[in-house]
C-alpha cells in the first residue's frame, strides 16, 4: 500500500447564526479539512482547531503550519498507511492534539474506506442512533434567549446546554428553568472562572443542572476537585481533559464527576475511545462535545458516540443548527436524536460543488 499524499484545504463556511462564548464570537467557522490518499483512495477529516487560540493553545494557521513542516514528513518517510500506526509515528511531536487527530482520521477513513468497515463498527458502537442536545451561546436578553430555547426545544433536541461567564449565569439559568420546567439543563463556563468565584457558582445549585462544565482553567485540575467539595452541581471537564492519562489523574483527585470528550483536543478518535474506556471503568458518564464541525466531523463524532459510555445527549447537533448548507448531505435531527453513519469509514464524503464554493485555499503535499 502506497501513502501518497494529503491536501490540506480550507474553507470559510458562514454560521447560520453568531455563536457567543465567554471567549469569542464566531460568526464564521474557518474549518482546516484534510483528505489523505493511500492507494488512490481518498481519506476525508476535519482539524478542529478555531482561526484564534482562545479555546486552545492551537489555531488553524498553527495546525496547517505544524502538518506540513512536521507531521506529514515523518508520515510519508514511514509510509504509514493505518491509522493505528499515525499516533506512534507523530509521538515525538509534543502538543498538537488537533492536527495530529485530522492526520489520524483522515488515515483511518482511508484505510477503512478500502476495507469497507464503518467507523462506528471499528470504535466499538452500540447504538444506530444517538440522543442529540444542542448549545446555546451567550445572548443579548433573557428574551432573546428563551426565544433561542424554545426554538430548540420544539425541533425535538434533548437538552440544553447554555453558555455562561461572569454576569450571565444565574440569571440565564433562572430564566429557563422558570420557563421550561424540568428540561435537561447544563452550563459551560470555557473556564471564565476561577476558584475565588465558587460563592457565585454555588447558587447554580438551586436549578438541579445536570453540571457545570469547565469553569476554571485547564490548567486549574485542582481547582475543580475543590469547587466539588463546595457544590452539589457535578462538575464535568473539557479543556482540562487532553489525554487518557489526563482523564485519569483528574477522576482520582475528584475533580470531574462527568467527562466531555472531544476526539480533536485529545490526539484523535483512538484516544478518544481510551478515555472512554477509563471513564467507563470508573463509572464515570461521559459525552461527546463539538466544536461546530462541518458533516465530516460530525459524521465521525456520532460514531464515537454511539460507545455505551456516552450515557448523556451530546454538542452533536444537526447540520442546520450550524450551516444553511453543509459540506456532506446533512444530518437531520429526528425524534431527538441523529442517526450513526454506517456505511465505510466516517460514511460520508464531501459534496464537490460546495467544497468548491466555500473553499478559500487548498494545497497538496505529496509522500513521495
Ligand atoms: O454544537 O458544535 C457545537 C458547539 C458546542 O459549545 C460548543 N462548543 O466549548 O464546547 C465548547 C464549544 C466550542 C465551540 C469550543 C467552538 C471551541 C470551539
Amino acid at each position: 500500500m502506497k501513502l501518497e499524499g494529503f491536501e490540506l484545504r480550507r474553507v470559510d463556511m458562514p454560521l447560520v447564526a453568531p455563536f457567543r462564548t465567554s471567549f469569542g464570537t464566531e460568526t464564521r467557522r474557518d474549518v482546516l479539512l484534510v483528505r489523505a490518499v493511500v492507494d488512490g483512495v481518498d481519506g476525508w477529516s476535519e482539524c478542529v482547531a478555531m482561526s484564534d487560540p482562545l479555546y486552545s493553545s492551537e489555531y488553524v494557521a498553527a495546525a496547517a503550519d505544524v502538518m506540513k513542516r512536521y507531521m506529514i514528513p515523518t508520515l510519508a518517510s514511514q509510509q504509514v498507511v493505518e491509522g493505528t500506526g499515525v499516533a506512534p509515528a507523530l509521538a515525538p511531536f509534543r502538543g498538537h492534539r488537533m492536527a495530529k487527530a485530522a492526520l489520524e482520521t483522515a488515515v483511518l477513513d482511508a484505510e477503512l474506506k478500502t476495507t469497507g468497515v464503518s467507523f462506528a463498527r471499528e470504535l466499538g458502537a452500540v447504538q444506530n442512533r444517538v440522543a442529540t442536545g444542542v448549545s446555546v451561546g451567550i445572548m443579548d436578553s433573557l428574551d432573546a434567549l428563551l426565544d433561542t430555547v424554545g426554538g430548540y426545544l420544539a425541533e425535538g433536541y434533548q437538552r440544553i446546554k447554555l453558555k455562561i461567564e461572569p454576569g450571565w449565569d444565574v440569571a440565564p439559568v433562572e430564566a429557563v428553568r422558570e420557563r421550561f420546567g424540568n428540561i435537561l439543563l447544563q452550563v459551560d463556563a470555557n473556564a471564565a472562572y476561577s476558584l475565588a468565584d465558587a460563592a457565585q457558582l454555588k447558587k447554580l445549585d438551586a436549578f438541579d443542572l445536570l453540571l457545570i462544565e469547565q469553569p476554571f482553567d485547564e490548567e486549574d485540575v485542582r481547582g475543580h476537585a475543590e469547587l466539588a467539595k463546595l457544590t452539589s452541581t457535578p462538575v464535568c471537564l473539557d479543556e482540562s481533559i487532553t489525554s487518557a492519562r489526563a482523564a485519569v489523574d483528574a477522576i482520582a483527585m475528584g475533580a470531574c464527576r462527568i467527562v466531555n470528550i472531544k476526539p480533536g483536543r485529545v490526539g484523535g478518535y483512538l484516544e478518544a475511545r481510551r478515555i472512554h474506556d477509563v471513564c467507563v471503568a470508573h463509572g464515570v458518564p461521559v459525552w461527546c462535545g463539538g466544536m461546530l464541525e462541518t458533516g465530516i466531523g460530525r459524521a465521525a463524532n456520532l460514531a464515537l458516540a454511539a460507545l455505551p459510555g456516552f450515557t448523556l445527549p451530546g454538542d452533536t447537533s444537526a447540520s442546520e443548527r450550524y450551516y444553511a448548507t453543509d459540506i456532506t448531505a446533512p444530518f437531520r435531527l429526528d425524534d431527538g436524536h441523529l442517526a450513526v453513519p454506517r456505511g465505510p469509514g466516517i460514511g460520508v464524503t464531501p459534496k464537490a460543488e460546495v467544497l468548491d464554493e466555500f473553499t478559500t485555499a487548498t494545497e497538496w503535499i505529496p509522500a513521495a
